[in-house]
């Protein structure tokens, strides 16, 4: 019966139409007894148990014709990623770790049943995140971080005195925990057996020793699997540990995959654990709790649960620039992307005139906080948003905290950056560290500039301080340049426009210039595809003058992170190494695997919406390959350009090695205390 409302409720225009007509009488069948409703079970509670959130989710069945637009969409949007050939199979040393067939996912999962759209959404989500590729994405607004899935004791790989690793709760668990969670705590608290209810606080610091009866490292491993984001396989086991990050309103503290989920898929987990000062071994349960995110919109039953999360809205998909007026379109409104891009929210003229290549995650940067005695004092005046800037004790080295590419202004970040290495140098400076831990990418220039200004002028740097691109030429994309070409976007505001580029060489495309044209064939994976000719210097000449004299002598710099530096970060990061011999280290990791300083290098980043409002604006919606608009609250993200290798300049950086040069381990006195890594890094690299 149930199943048969929402089968109506799930349909378009025409039904919406039944449904208000039958209103009434639907209203009669939710609310007899033996029938609950199972959203209206979880409406305007901000906690929830996760099965309560899985009863809600799984009440839709699949409607035939919202599967096939999905699919169809998401198929479309693939013609514009780059890399849907190349993820059939990566070159080592990714092989293992990047083998997808998406196209062929698709057919697979357009020919499956599935019981439920929830059922649905599981597989074609993490189909797309097998890409490993943290731009291509697929996110469902209905269902993705709706509800963030949490336990109090966020977990640790610490190296003990005798060189092992072990798996820990967090020695701040409790601290982060009863700080975040105040008005849950409680549950967690009592749900302990015995002795230890109400106890919750003496799990910190407990070393792990299973894990749902399994050694962790099955829990870590599993999780790596299905978590996405990153090529490397050691980089996918780091972001089940907890880390920190700097943001725009100060220094967050990232739970990891095991503390916090984007599905409401486990109901408890069971941790066999030695707590600190203790010699016994004891086994808990500890229930995972949902709560509500703040970009849900609220709801009272099953009809206002999905009118209000799961349809398109403002932003879902693109408009026609030179037909919709601004205030019909999403202008000045935060896009629904924005949500899940890891970097600060940018201001909208910003996010349309300054490139980016970030990260998505279908968990949104949280405002936990990392607890104050972690904290990193003293922080330079320059310090301004996600920069922040340190002098360590020894007066030499300089500390560049940076946890983003993006902040809210483009220019203010760009000088604050100028301002705050120079501030270091003229405070005594002569080595530096970059603390990159997190960070997901952000504006494409602003890479370029950092690297340009730490190492001056030479000829790594300048015109080009980034990688050259190339961007894929299916057959659409040709026809959009074409159009262009033809005059279809006189105000220059598309970024298929020529303007926007350079020949190889870093001479500026002529205005009007079918760019695409000859495209440059190639066979990837046995597969024919086409792209770009290669394209050059977009950054140079910067906005303001850079200095004359390099900052800092790059071999005398460190970069740092735990493996999650990804777009932007991977572009700075990447040529800050490859070109220029800084040392790259990653803190913690799993002592016998590879790690990786960065991943997800790409070139620029954008969505289906993005694309969309190209083919629209052009006149193009109408064409067959063009995707139709989602009538689903979901976004798909792109790499809509590729940047090519440094030790393989034929070849995208993106499937090349980035091997850390040196893995620190995390040992007690150091987890989650950015000034003691630091502090413990120069020892290692400088042998201070
Ligand atoms: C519940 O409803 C009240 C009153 O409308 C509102 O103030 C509150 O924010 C809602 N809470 C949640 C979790 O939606
Ligand atoms: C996806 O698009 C390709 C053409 O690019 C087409 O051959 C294929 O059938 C489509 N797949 C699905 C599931 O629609
Ligand atoms: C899916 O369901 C349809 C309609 O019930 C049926 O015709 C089809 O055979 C099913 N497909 C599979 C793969 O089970
Ligand atoms: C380090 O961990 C290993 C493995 O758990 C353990 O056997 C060893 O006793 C520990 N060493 C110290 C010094 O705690
Ligand atoms: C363990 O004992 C040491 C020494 O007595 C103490 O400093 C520490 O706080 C204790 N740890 C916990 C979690 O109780
Ligand atoms: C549920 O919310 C809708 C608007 O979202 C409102 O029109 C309706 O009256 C509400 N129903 C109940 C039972 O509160
Ligand atoms: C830095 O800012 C603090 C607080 O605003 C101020 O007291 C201090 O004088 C400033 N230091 C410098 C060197 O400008
Ligand atoms: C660093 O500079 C501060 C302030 O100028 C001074 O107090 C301190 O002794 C210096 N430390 C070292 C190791 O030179
Ligand atoms: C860049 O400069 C370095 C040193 O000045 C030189 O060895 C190298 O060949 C130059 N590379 C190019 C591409 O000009
Ligand atoms: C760069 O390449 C383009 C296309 O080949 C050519 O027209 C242009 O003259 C070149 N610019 C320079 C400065 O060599
Ligand atoms: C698409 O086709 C329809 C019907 O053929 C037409 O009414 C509409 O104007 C076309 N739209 C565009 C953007 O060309
Ligand atoms: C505190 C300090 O030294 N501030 C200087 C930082 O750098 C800017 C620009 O170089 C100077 O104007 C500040 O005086």
């Amino acid at each position: 019966m149930f199943s048969s409302v929402k089968t109506i409720l799930l349909s378009t225009q025409l039904s919406g139409l039944l449904c208000l007509a039958l209103g009434a009488e639907y209203q009669s069948i939710l609310s007899a007894p033996v029938e609950v409703d199972p959203c209206a079970a979880i409406a305007n509670k901000t906690w929830v148990a996760p099965q309560d959130v899985r009863a809600c989710f799984g009440s839709f069945p699949v409607k035939p014709e919202i599967k096939d637009n999905i699919i169809e969409v998401v198929n479309k949007t693939l013609a514009f990623h780059t890399s849907v050939n190349y993820q059939r199979l990566a070159p080592p040393p990714f092989d293992f770790d990047v083998h997808e067939d998406v196209i062929g996912d698709l057919a697979r999962i357009s020919s499956q049943n599935y019981s439920t759209d929830f059922d649905l959404h599981l597989d074609l989500s993490r189909s797309v995140k097998r890409l490993n590729d943290g731009h291509c994405v697929y996110i469902n607004l209905c269902y993705d971080s709706l509800f963030l899935t949490y336990l109090p004791t966020p977990l640790i790989l610490l190296t003990n005195a005798t060189g092992d690793q072990n798996v820990h709760i967090a020695a701040e668990a409790f601290t982060v925990a009863s700080a975040e969670f105040k008005e849950e705590i409680d549950v967690w608290q009592n749900a302990l057996p015995g002795k230890l209810r109400g106890q919750l606080s003496t799990l910190s610091g407990a070393k792990v020793f299973l894990i749902d009866g399994k050694s962790p490292f099955d829990a870590v491993n599993q999780n790596a699997l299905i978590t996405g984001g990153y090529q490397s396989f050691g980089t996918r086991q780091n972001s089940y540990f907890s880390s920190y990050q700097v943001v725009s309103s100060g220094w967050n503290y990232f739970m990891g995959n095991f503390a916090q989920m984007s599905l409401p898929l486990a109901d408890s987990v069971e941790l066999t654990i030695q707590r600190a000062n203790s010699t016994d071994i004891e086994t808990i349960t500890l229930p995972y709790r949902s709560r509500i995110s703040p970009f849900a919109s609220s709801w009272n039953d099953s009809t206002t649960f999905f009118e209000n999360n799961c349809v398109a809205g403002l932003g879902t998909n693109g408009h026609d620039l030179y037909t919709t007026a601004p205030d019909l379109s999403n202008a000045g409104a935060p896009r629904p992307i924005s949500i899940f891009q890891q970097q600060p929210r940018l201001h909208p003229s910003d996010a349309r005139k300054h490139r980016q290549n970030v990260i998505l995650d279908t968990m949104p940067q949280q405002n936990i906080e990392l607890p104050p005695t972690l904290i990193p004092q003293s922080p330079l005046n320059e310090s301004w948003s996600v920069a922040q800037f340190f002098m360590l004790n020894d007066n030499r080295t300089g500390v560049l905290a940076l946890g983003s590419f993006a902040a809210s202004s483009f220019d203010d970040f760009q000088r604050s950056l100028l301002d705050g290495l120079t501030n270091l140098t003229s405070k005594g400076a002569d080595r530096l560290i970059v603390d990159v831990t997190n960070n997901g990418g952000g504006f494409i220039c602003i890479a370029h500039w950092l690297h340009r200004i730490i190492a001056g002028p030479k000829n790594s740097t300048e015109p080009q301080a980034g990688l050259d691109t190339t961007t894929r030429a299916g057959p659409l994309a040709q026809l959009i340049v074409k159009e262009i070409e033809k005059g279809g976007d006189p105000d220059k505001q598309l970024l298929y426009n020529p303007t926007n580029w350079a020949y190889a060489n870093h001479t500026k495309f002529p205005e009007t210039l079918d760019w695409m044209q000859p495209v440059v064939k190639k066979i990837i994976n046995g597969q024919s595809d086409a792209f770009s000719q290669r394209l050059g210097n977009e950054c140079q000449p910067f906005q303001i003058e850079p200095p004359a004299e390099r900052l800092f002598d790059p071999k005398k710099t460190i970069i740092i992170s735990n493996g999650r530096c990804a777009s932007s970060c991977s572009l700075f990061s990447i040529t800050m190494s490859k070109e220029e011999g800084a040392t790259t280290v990653v803190v913690g990791g799993k002592a016998d695997v590879p790690q990786q300083y960065c991943g997800i290098v790409g070139g620029q980043s954008t969505d289906f919406s993005t694309m969309d409002t190209e083919i629209k604006s052009v006149n193009l919606k109408n064409h067959s390959l063009a995707p139709p608009d989602f009538k689903t609250n979901s976004i798909q993200g792109i790499t809509w350009r590729l940047g090519f290798g440094i030790d393989d300049p034929s070849e995208p950086e993106e499937w090349q090695d980035h091997p850390a040069d040196l893995n620190l381990r995390l040992t007690e006195d150091i987890a989650n205390n950015p000034a003691a890594i630091w502090e413990r890094v120069v020892e290692y690299v400088f042998g201070d």
